[in-house]
C-alpha cells in the first residue's frame, strides 16, 4: 500500500522503493532529485563506502557478491551501485547480467542498482555520487561502488569511497603498468583475483615491486589473493576492509579524506554548472559566432577568443 509520507521521510525510514524512486530522480537529472538530496544530506556520512575498481572482467562483481554475503551474515545492510560508463543502458537494464548478484535479489537487506552512461547532459559521475548519498541516507551500513577502472577519468566516483579496492587478475598486466606509471592512484587494498591462475605469484611479485617504489604512507597496502567464484580469500578481504576502516578512523584520515573528496565534489559541480551556463549563453549568440569567425579566419587565436568570451560573459 503506497504511503502518504513524503519521499524524503520514506527514504530515511529505509524504504527500498523510496530509495529506488529517489535514485531514478537523480539519474534523470530531475530537480526533485537534487531537492531530495538536499533534504536528506544531513543524514548521510554514516555508511562505510567502499569503491571497487579494476579492468573489465577482473571479477569485481563476483567478488562484491561474496563480500555482500559475508556482510549480510554479519547482520549489516548493504547497497551496491554498479557504474558502467561504457553501457548505453539505464535503469537497471542488464542488471543481473552485469552485476552477478542474483543470489541477493530476494534479500531486503541488499539493495542493488546499476547506472550507465547518461549521454552528454548531467554527468554519470554526479548522478552516481548522488545515488551513493541516497543509499547512505537510507541507512545502509555498507555502500559498495563498482566501477571499471583505468582510463575512465570521468568516473571519479571512486574518489568518494572511504576505502578503495583495486581488483587485478593474473595476466592483466596493463593495470600493474598503470599503477607503475602513476596513471592509476595507489588504492588502499589490492586484490589479485582468479588466484587459481598459474601466473598469480608472478603478478603478486610485480605488484610488491610497484608498491615498494610508491611513497609509503602510514597504511601498508595489503595484497589479497582471491578466487571469487569459489569465495576463497573473501574472508581475508573483508578483514582487510575492516582493518582499513578502523585505521582511517583512528588516524583521523577518514575525516581528512572526506573533506578533500567533498571539496573536489563542490568544485566539480560548480564547474559543470559554469560550463552549462556558458554553453547556454553562447548557443546561437551572433557575437560568439563572430568571435569564432575571427578564429576561423586566423585573425584571433583560440586562447584570446576564450579570454574575450569570459570578459564578455562576466560583464
Ligand atoms: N577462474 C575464475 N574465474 C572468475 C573468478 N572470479 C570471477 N571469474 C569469472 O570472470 C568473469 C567476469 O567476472 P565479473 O565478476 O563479471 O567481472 P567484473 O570485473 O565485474 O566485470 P565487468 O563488470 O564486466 O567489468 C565471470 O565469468 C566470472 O565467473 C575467479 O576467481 N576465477
Ligand atoms: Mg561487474
Amino acid at each position: 500500500m503506497p504511503s502518504d509520507k513524503p519521499l524524503a521521510q520514506r527514504l530515511l525510514d529505509g524504504d527500498r522503493r523510496a530509495l529506488a524512486r529517489a535514485i531514478s530522480l537523480v539519474e534523470d537529472d530531475d530537480p526533485a532529485g537534487w531537492e531530495l538530496v538536499r533534504e536528506v544530506y544531513p543524514h548521510t556520512g554514516r555508511a562505510a563506502v567502499v569503491g571497487v575498481t579494476g579492468a573489465p572482467g577482473a571479477g569485481k562483481s563476483t567478488l562484491i557478491g561474496k563480500v555482500v554475503a559475508n556482510r549480510r551474515a554479519a547482520g549489516r545492510s548493504v547497497a551496491v551501485l554498479s557504474i558502467d560508463p561504457s553501457s548505453p543502458f539505464t535503469h537497471g537494464a542488464l542488471l543481473g547480467d552485469r552485476i552477478r548478484l542474483t543470489d541477493h535479489f530476494l534479500d531486503p537487506g541488499v539493495f542493488i542498482r546499476s547506472m550507465a552512461n547518461r549521454g552528454a547532459l548531467g554527468g554519470l559521475s554526479e548522478a552516481s555520487l548522488q545515488a551513493a548519498l541516497l543509499m547512505d541516507a537510507a541507512g545502509r551500513d555498507d555502500v559498495l561502488l563498482e566501477t571499471v577502472g583505468v582510463g575512465q577519468a570521468e568516473i571519479d566516483i571512486i574518489d568518494h569511497a572511504d576505502t578503495v579496492v583495486l581488483v587485478l587478475m593474473p595476466g592483466g598486466g596493463d593495470s600493474v603498468q598503470a599503477l607503475k606509471a602513476g596513471i592509476m592512484e595507489i588504492p588502499d587494498i589490492i586484490v589479485v583475483n582468479k588466484a587459481d591462475h598459474p601466473m598469480t605469484q608472478t603478478m603478486v611479485r610485480e605488484i610488491r615491486g610497484v608498491l615498494s617504489l610508491a611513497p609509503q604512507g602510514d597504511w601498508k597496502v595489503p595484497i589479497v589473493q582471491t578466487e571469487a567464484t569459489e569465495g576463497t580469500g573473501v574472508e581475508q578481504l573483508v578483514e582487510q576492509l575492516l582493518t582499513h576502516r578502523a585505521h582511517i578512523e583512528e588516524q583521523g584520515t577518514l575525516a581528512e579524506r572526506r573533506r578533500n573528496n567533498l571539496r573536489n565534489e563542490v568544485i566539480a559541480l560548480a564547474t559543470t554548472k559554469l560550463r552549462r551556463s556558458l554553453e547556454a549563453r553562447v548557443c546561437s549568440d551572433p557575437a560568439f559566432e563572430g568571435l569564432i569567425d575571427d578564429v576561423v579566419a586566423r585573425r584571433l587565436d583560440p586562447a584570446s577568443a576564450a579570454h574575450a568570451l569570459l570578459d564578455d560573459t562576466r560583464s
